[in-house]
């Protein structure tokens, strides 16, 4: 079942997820309860990953390398690879929608327990832009490579050449460009960008995040997804976060690092999540009913959080014995 339905179907039929660890609550439920009543986990918990949407193959292949031992830096990357080779999944990698020339381009980042991180922006023509923004990050003095030269480093480093727009998308785009609508238009389900959180064994945490960014968007746009401290950050002494949504919103709050900061400050992941949602909507003149963002956060003890500011935002949590995709509670009640 492909991960809109899936949400669609849980938000109708009304499925609560619950476990000893709930994460989100859907409208009716956090009508009942306090907001940040909904989520934390009471002992710690290890190994661990979570990611954003409903991706539960992703979250068993990163679960596969932090049981058996893997660290969590190796588990975020795999888990994402699973997305980004998929050709249906059509904003991430592979098969990804193009901008509205019709190039597919990437954008992803990687940051691991010591504060390292690689990037890589405007990547075309490589299916696994989260193992190239590694390689940045383990084998250059750099940070983040751009374009061009991402892709020529990417080369060198023995990553193939391949075609990015598949047959579907390229019709996407086509039946698209009969209105060209210049401003991208943010769809509450539009977002598909897969960021991903681990805490393994040792209780070392890692994250990564990867895309091909909005749909349509201008020639070279680039979004907060490779932005570290907006699309994702790590601190292995506190917690880590990861944005998906509208980039532009998230990069202006530097998102993901204000949700680290938060815990930092004491917030658990869940309240931390809702106040860097907060930042955006209660900006003076915010249109945040046009478009969405959704954080997801994790703590040093294993507690999570995931909070959106539209509905059908959900969070993927794999732990011991279990591989749940969650609704996220949200900030737009309607
Ligand atoms: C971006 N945050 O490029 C990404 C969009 C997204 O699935 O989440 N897309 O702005």
């Amino acid at each position: 079942m492909n991960r809109r339905k899936f949400i669609k179907d849980a938000s109708l039929a009304g499925i609560a997820v619950t476990s000893t660890v709930t994460v989100a609550a859907c409208a009716s439920e956090s009508e009942k309860k306090p907001e940040i009543a909904a989520t934390v986990n009471v002992d710690p918990v290890r190994p661990l990953v979570i990611a954003t949407w409903d991706v539960k193959k992703s979250t068993a292949k990163a679960w596969e390398v932090l049981y058996q031992g893997g660290s969590s830096l190796d588990a975020v990357e795999q888990g994402v690879m699973v997305e980004e080779a998929d050709p249906n999944s059509m904003s991430v990698g592979k098969g990804g929608l193009p901008d509205r020339d019709g190039n597919v381009t990437l954008d992803a980042c990687i940051m691991d327990k010591h504060g390292n991180c690689g990037a890589v922006v405007y990547l075309k023509n490589v299916t696994h832009a989260i193992s190239v923004a590694r390689k940045v990050m383990e084998d250059t003095p750099h940070v983040m490579l751009a374009g061009d030269g991402a892709e020529m480093f990417a080369y060198k480093k023995g990553f193939q050449k391949e075609n990015l727009l598949t047959e579907k998308s390229k019709k996407a785009w086509e039946e698209w460009k009969v209105e060209s609508k210049y401003k991208p238009i943010i769809n509450i389900e539009n977002h598909d960008t897969i960021g991903m959180l681990a805490i393994d064994k040792n209780g070392d945490l890692a994250g990564a995040c990867t895309t091909s960014g909005l749909a349509y968007k201008m020639a070279g746009r680039v979004g907060d997804s490779p932005i570290i401290g907006s699309g994702l950050f790590v601190d292995n002494e506190i917690g880590a976060a990861v944005a998906t949504g509208l980039g532009e919103e998230v990069v202006k709050t530097v998102g993901s690092f204000l949700v680290v900061e938060l815990m930092r400050q004491g917030k658990s992941p869940q309240e931390a999540c809702e106040e860097a949602i907060k930042r955006i909507v209660n900006k003076p003149n915010s249109n945040y009913k046009d478009f969405q963002v959704g954080y997801i956060a994790l703590n040093k003890n294993g507690e999570t959080g995931a909070y959106s500011i539209h509905e059908h935002f959900s969070v993927t949590k794999h732990q011991a014995n279990s591989n749940e995709n969650i609704k996220s509670s949200f900030f737009n009640k309607g």
